[in-house]
């Protein structure tokens, strides 16, 4: 894997470059749509090509893991022959999933155990089998086995948490390095920085990240509740030890404004649930505000979704046919709203980018964060 930084902004700490995989580039910043089960929900992988333009999309150990399986996976060649995905994968470790999906779960030094939320079945999650896992499921990266502790979180308790997800990290860099990838291209780990919201917890936890030199640095246990301003300076704390040669991946992160404020403390990467778990729900983000789709306002608006932001399913259906497709409960609005969101998503962090290398990210980013948080 091989990063490339293409420019840095002047006024702020936003970066735009590339990341190149066996998958092929990644122009940075970038979202990443996530396809927890080997599916980008209600999305197919020609539409997220030619409709949303993605470029990396997610999958998480957890599920794949459970369902269909590593024996499925591996006879399949990996995750990218089985889904027909043949740009950049990266998988979650499973950790995170396991704390917020899993029914009883116990943690220690070891691991986790956890029961299965599909069929209460019991299993164990290793720093070395979630390496071993994330091997056979052949994403082009994938991440350390941490946890990321809840907020509140008391400090006694974040810090014996970011301690032992130090622990794991070792073993996780040992089992990877004496490994190597199953399909014949090359894999990056990426370790991520815990903390809670401590600040010297996070300046601890971003210096060992940053000595473990790995290809990519991820910053984890945020967005999990904590007011935005807070998550803003543990971003920028960490980002500033971080070093500036990897991308730097935010896990989790959010919503339009929130990525665009994270751009501009120098984060590279982002995934989140919002754009599509959202448009299932009939909340749409467009270049002009947020719109619910269920909303009267809509019933004969026949003006296209979004105009500015291109692509076809933006450009060609009206808001007043989505709000009659989202009220009528139809498949199809979960589509369309879905590929929409995610077209948004890709267009913004396309247009930050531009924005980066012509000079004038600070000021575009100021109006934009104010544009796409207006209710409609
Ligand atoms: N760790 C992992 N995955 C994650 C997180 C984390 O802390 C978060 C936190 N926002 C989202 N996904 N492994």
């Amino acid at each position: 894997m091989k990063f490339t930084l293409l420019h840095s902004d002047p006024k702020s700490k936003a970066r735009a470059g590339s990341v190149t995989t066996d998958h092929g580039e990644i122009q940075t910043p970038i979202f990443m749509p996530v396809g927890t089960a080997g599916t980008v929900k209600a999305v197919h992988q020609r539409e997220l090509k030619e409709d949303v333009e993605a470029q990396i999309i997610l999958g998480n150990t957890y599920h794949l893991y459970l369902r269909p399986g590593l024996e499925i996976l591996e006879k399949a060649g990996g995750l990218h022959k089985f889904n027909g995905w043949d740009r950049p994968i990266l998988t979650d470790s499973g950790g995170y999933q396991v704390f917020s999906l899993a029914g009883t779960r116990k943690i220690n030094e070891e691991g986790v155990v956890f029961k299965s939320h599909i069929d209460g079945s019991k299993h164990q999650f290793t720093p070395e089998n979630v390496m071993d896992i994330q091997r056979s499921i052949g994403a082009d990266i994938i991440m350390a086995f941490d946890e990321c502790t809840p907020y509140p979180c008391e400090f006694g308790y974040a810090r014996k948490s970011m301690e032992m997800t130090h622990r794991w990290l070792k073993r996780c860099i040992d089992r990877f390095d004496s490994t190597e990838g199953k399909y014949g291209y090359h894999q990056s780990l990426f370790p991520i920085v815990q903390g809670s919201v401590y600040p010297d917890l996070r300046k601890q936890s971003a210096e060992f990240i940053a000595s473990c030199d790995r290809e990519g640095n991820a910053i984890g246990g945020l967005s999990v509740g904590e007011p935005a301003e807070m998550m803003y300076e543990m971003t920028e704390q960490v980002t500033d030890i971080l070093p500036s040669a990897k991308p730097r991946y935010l896990m989790g992160v959010g919503t339009p404004a929130n990525i665009l404020e994270c751009i501009a403390l120098g984060v590279d990467m982002f995934d989140c649930v919002m754009p599509t778990r959202n448009a299932r729900n009939g909340m749409l983000f467009t270049s002009e505000g947020i719109l619910n789709m269920r909303n009267e306002k809509w019933k004969d608006d026949f003006s296209p979704i979004d105009p500015t932001i291109g692509g076809y399913v933006s450009t060609f259906y009206s808001k007043a046919y989505l709000r009659h497709l989202t009220i009528s409960k139809e498949i199809l609005a979960a589509q369309i709203a879905s590929i929409h969101n995610l077209s948004f998503y890709l267009w913004l962090v396309k247009e930050a980018r531009k924005h980066i290398i012509e000079g004038d990210f600070s000021v575009w980013k100021d109006q934009m964060v104010k544009k796409v948080s207006t209710r409609l």
